[in-house]
């Protein structure tokens, strides 16, 4: 089999990834940069790629200065306790100064936000405020697709690999993917890239396989590309040991922050007990920030974890109660707030509201059960894992600041959204927030370093052998068995998927392990993992489609490998309800207020994992 043509495009700036943070990139670049040829690159089609995708009924990051609600000061302190105490101040507070203009903007650009009688926007919780946003990203994506202009936007194009400079390994040049609906090559020459491309669901083993095989909390197309793009090309990375665990609507994953903060609604077990009054004294052994105000996201899952290990589910989420409540006793009032409770699925998570309808489920009438999901890896939820960036000039100490906000320690490469770690509850408006400040900053960093870089034409050639490997093995072998699923010669994207999905579930605390590991069990993982790595080299493709799989699968790969390396180094139990370390099942302030980053060396296939320290910058 011939490998395809190539075509190679030429631009100042690419993006890759068009989600909430590419979008925020491309607007914010074309805007500084409109003399610069900015380029972005999406392997779906952006109105609707993405987590956001699904549309959205909240936005979760919000500080409301114009009203006095909050300061980014606020922010900070919040972070910090909803991470047990760790995440870069300086690049939260980035976030949080700037998120209210993006909120402003979607606005304008068409989002429509709850209102007040008084004309403020209606909230959630503290930095949540709801919105009908089944069109949220569409109405992101518009403005970003009118910045690029014409001629720059590559969609259904998937990357698979970075491309550094030829004479110099510490700087990027581009990168190299391929069409996912014809037979090509893309080769992008860039002297910037922002990578946007998501967090990793479906690392993890799902609680639902065959039954509801795709169904997961986080988008089924998150693949960890963020991650698995920058890891082999030697980009240094932070809190890979971090995880998100969510408390869920069981079965369609419908999420809860709307239905504890807005209906006020709480959760039962089986003897009708509530863990957050039952189980309050566990608190008291995770100071200082078990008595944080909310409780930190692990240590609500920790409350509810008990219960379950304890035997006392299933959980409720008591609908009925809170919205009884709310009512009250008024039918107008009822039909009000069902229509909320129906609104916030059917916004955002309609697989839930399937579930309630398949189910006899009434709300109003039913409570709905709810469990710990099993664990993804992501940087702008409750999830802090992504590249080591620089922070801001003017905040950033020089641990933290090497030149250009956003950039990782590959110059020239730049991170946003869930790539970026250390900096979580970014959600949907702070993840276009950090894309913007990225792709300004990437402006910033082209005008200073304007030479082109050198591509290496033999290291591209490589790389296309390697991408289309899969399909050159199943065409030379799919004679050797009567099925295309079963053959001698390779293993297909979902069984490699199968496989990572086993591996991370049994060896590195997914659901069926009760969250828990150790030592030992981790360095069963690894080598189980470096395996399967190797193995990869035999994938079989039988077209583009599971070209693409290939490639996905590949990045979470990396993804689940990090993960497992940096919870070996990392000996306490840090975030108990998102993982426990049976080895160190304490808290250690004191050794492991600091942070864990990694760095990956293709050169003789070796991992350097070592800690860099917190640095206290806002409060
Ligand atoms: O309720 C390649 N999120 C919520 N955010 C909120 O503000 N409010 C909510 O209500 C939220 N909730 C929620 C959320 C997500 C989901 C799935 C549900 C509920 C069900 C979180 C936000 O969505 C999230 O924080 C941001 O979207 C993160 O932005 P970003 O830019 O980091 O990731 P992306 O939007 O997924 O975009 C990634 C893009 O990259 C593309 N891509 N392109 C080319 N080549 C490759 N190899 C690529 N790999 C990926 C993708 O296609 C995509 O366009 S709630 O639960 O809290
Ligand atoms: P979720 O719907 O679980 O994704 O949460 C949406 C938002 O509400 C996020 O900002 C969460 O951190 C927040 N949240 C969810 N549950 C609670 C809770 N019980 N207390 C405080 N904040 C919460």
């Amino acid at each position: 089999m011939a490998l395809p043509t190539t075509e190679t495009v030429e631009c100042d700036i690419l993006i890759i990834g068009g989600g909430m943070s590419g979008c925020g990139a491309a607007f914010e670049a074309n805007y500084w940069g409109d003399k610069l040829r900015v380029v972005m690159v999406e392997k779906a089609a952006i109105e609707r790629s993405g987590a956001t995708g699904e549309g959205l009924s909240a936005i979760n990051c919000y500080m409301g200065q114009r009203y006095g609600w909050n300061t980014p000061e606020d922010f900070v302190q919040y972070v910090v306790n909803d991470m047990m105490g760790l995440a870069r101040e300086d690049l939260v507070y980035d976030v949080g100064r700037h998120v209210d203009s993006t909120v402003h903007m979607l606005e304008e650009w068409g989002l429509p936000i709850w209102k007040r009688e008084n004309g403020e926007y209606e909230r959630i919780g503290r930095w949540q405020i709801p919105i009908h946003g089944e069109s949220i990203k569409p109405i992101a994506a518009e403005p970003a697709r009118t910045a690029l202009g014409q001629g720059n936007l590559y969609e259904r194009v998937s990357v698979t690999h970075l491309l550094t400079d030829a004479n110099d390994a510490g700087k990027i040049a581009g990168a190299i993917g391929f069409s996912v609906r014809e037979n090509k090559f893309y080769v992008f020459r860039a002297k910037a890239v922002v990578i946007t491309t998501g967090g990793a669901s479906n690392v993890f083993r799902p609680r639902s396989v065959n039954e509801g095989l795709g169904r997961t909390w986080y988008s089924v197309f998150a693949t960890g590309s963020a991650y698995g793009l920058m890891i082999p090309a030697g980009v240094e990375m932070t809190q890979m040991e971090h995880r998100f665990v969510p408390t869920r609507f069981k079965d369609g994953y419908g999420p809860v922050g709307m239905w504890f903060q807005y209906f006020h609604a709480r959760v039962t077990n089986a003897l009708g007990e509530d863990y957050t009054i039952t189980r309050a004294a566990e608190l008291d052994k995770y100071a200082p920030y078990g008595s944080a105000i909310p409780t930190p996201t692990p240590l609500r899952n920790h409350q509810m974890y008990l219960d379950l290990r304890d035997g006392l589910g299933p959980m409720y989420m008591r609908t009925e109660e809170a919205m009884e409540k709310l009512a009250e006793g008024d039918p107008a009032k009822m039909d009000q707030v069902r229509n909320e409770a129906w609104e916030d699925f059917l916004d955002m998570t309609i697989s839930q509201a399937l579930t309630w309808a398949a189910q006899n489920i009434a709300p109003e009438e039913t409570p709905s059960e709810v469990v710990l999901a099993e664990p993804y890896i992501m940087g702008s939820h409750s999830g802090e894992a992504g590249a080591w960036v620089s922070g801001p000039e003017d905040l950033s100490p020089p641990e933290y600041f090497w030149g250009y906000n956003k950039m990782t320690t590959v110059r020239g490469l730049f991170a946003a959204g869930d790539g970026v770690g250390a900096a979580p509850h970014k959600f949907s408006s702070g993840s276009f927030t950090e894309g913007r400040l990225a792709g300004k900053s990437a402006v910033n960093y082209v005008t200073g370093n304007p030479d082109a870089p050198s591509l290496s034409n033999p290291q591209v050639t490589q790389l296309q052998e390697t991408i289309w490997a899969p399909l050159e093995t199943f065409e030379k072998f799919s004679g050797a068995s009567t099925s295309s699923q079963v053959n001698p010669h390779y293993i297909t994207a979902r069984q490699g998927l199968a496989r990572l999905q086993k591996i991370m579930d049994e060896y590195a605390g997914g659901t069926s392990a009760s969250y828990t590991v150790n030592g030992p069990t981790l360095e069963r993982g690894i080598a189980l993992i470096e395996t399967l790595r190797e193995d990869l080299a035999h994938l079989g493709a039988r077209n583009l489609h599971e070209l693409l799989r290939c490639w996905e699968l590949a990045h979470r790969v990396w993804v689940g490998e990090a993960h497992m390396r940096h919870l070996l180094h990392r000996k306490e139990t840090r975030w108990p309800g998102y993982y426990y370390r049976s080895d160190f099942p304490d808290l250690d302030d004191q050794n492991w207020r600091v942070f864990v980053n990694s760095r990956y060396n293709a050169s003789n296939n070796s991992w350097d994992v070592f800690t860099k320290p917190y640095i206290n910058i806002v409060t």
